[in-house]
């Protein structure tokens, strides 16, 4: 198999899976594939999802809420098992359209409501409460600039490189030399904002830090992909500055364990009802299951 040779039908037609990593629960139409009710607990919001850095955004924030007195941001988490195709199930499709986590159910409005797309829940729970968000005009014009930069952004950095670089089927110069162009140009454009400023927004730590860290964050760190030689990550130094800041947070830390199913036990807390449960139910307390 190699990309040199492929000339593209007329029409696409869904025949055979493509020997990726998510080639058994990708599929080229939406909708529910099975029947299945999602859990629900005794708490204000309902969180399902998994803690890829799309979901780890949303928990690090209830995570920080919660650390800042909001105790009305007390919320059960369940995990999606998106290997499994449990983002299918028509309990998580009336939740969010997209199938894809993390998907939150704010219980205490009548109708429910439902909020999916990540920078979508991180917004809604800063209204909601009051936080990370600044009020001034400029300053929260800045916060949603980098809230944007990062939907935009991260697509190139997990679809694109991530995908080519460590979970295609075999590895094409091509794509993995256009999107590392792009990443690290990412890179590069967080590096001298940051040589700037403290966080994304001046001295304050806002959803912007919140989105962007659990990707851009934890790529130089090393914990995406196996990468961080490949792009040198090393070299920008005010994202690594700013990184280890943020991942020094108690409350980063323990949105990090949320829905975690891979990896260290101790570092996993497969579901969250509860602040005690990081004390007590992460996998090396409960054992592998
Ligand atoms: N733009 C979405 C992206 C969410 C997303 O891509 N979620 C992935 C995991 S990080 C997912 O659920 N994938 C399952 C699938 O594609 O079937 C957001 O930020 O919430």
């Amino acid at each position: 198999m190699t990309d040199t040779t492929y000339t593209p039908p007329k029409v696409w037609t869904w025949e055979k899976p493509n020997g990726g990593a998510f080639q058994s629960v990708n599929r080229p139409i939406s909708g529910p594939t099975h029947d299945a009710e999602l859990p629900r607990g005794k708490h204000p919001f309902q969180l399902h999802s998994l803690a890829t850095p799309n979901g780890v955004k949303v928990t690090i924030m209830f995570e920080e809420l919660l650390a800042a007195g909001h105790s009305g941001a007390e919320y059960d988490a369940w995990p999606i098992h998106i290997g499994n195709g449990e983002q299918f199930s028509s309990g998580f499709v009336a939740v969010n359209p997209n199938s894809k986590i993390p998907a939150l159910i704010d219980t205490t409005q009548s109708p429910d409501l439902h909020i999916f797309e990540s920078a979508s829940i991180l917004l809604y729970l800063a209204e909601r409460f009051g936080a990370f968000l600044p009020q001034d005009l400029a300053a929260k014009t800045q916060c949603m600039n980098w809230l944007f930069w990062q939907m935009g952004s991260a697509p190139y950095l997990g679809g694109g490189f991530g995908h080519f670089y460590a979970y295609a089927p075999y590895k094409m110069e091509y794509p993995i030399d256009r999107f590392t162009m792009e990443v690290k140009r990412q890179l590069d454009v967080l590096d001298k904002h940051l040589a700037q400023s403290q966080y994304m927004v001046g001295d304050e730590y806002t959803i912007a830090d919140i989105a962007i860290w659990p990707w851009y964050g934890q790529l130089v760190l090393g914990r995406q992909y196996d990468a961080a030689e490949f792009l040198d990550v090393a070299s920008y130094k005010n994202v690594m500055r700013w990184a280890e800041q943020i991942d020094a947070r108690d409350a980063v830390r323990r949105g990090r364990m949320v829905n975690r199913l891979h990896g260290d036990p101790a570092m996993q807390l497969h579901e969250r009802h509860d602040a005690s449960d990081f004390d007590t139910k992460t996998q090396d307390k409960v054992g592998q299951s």
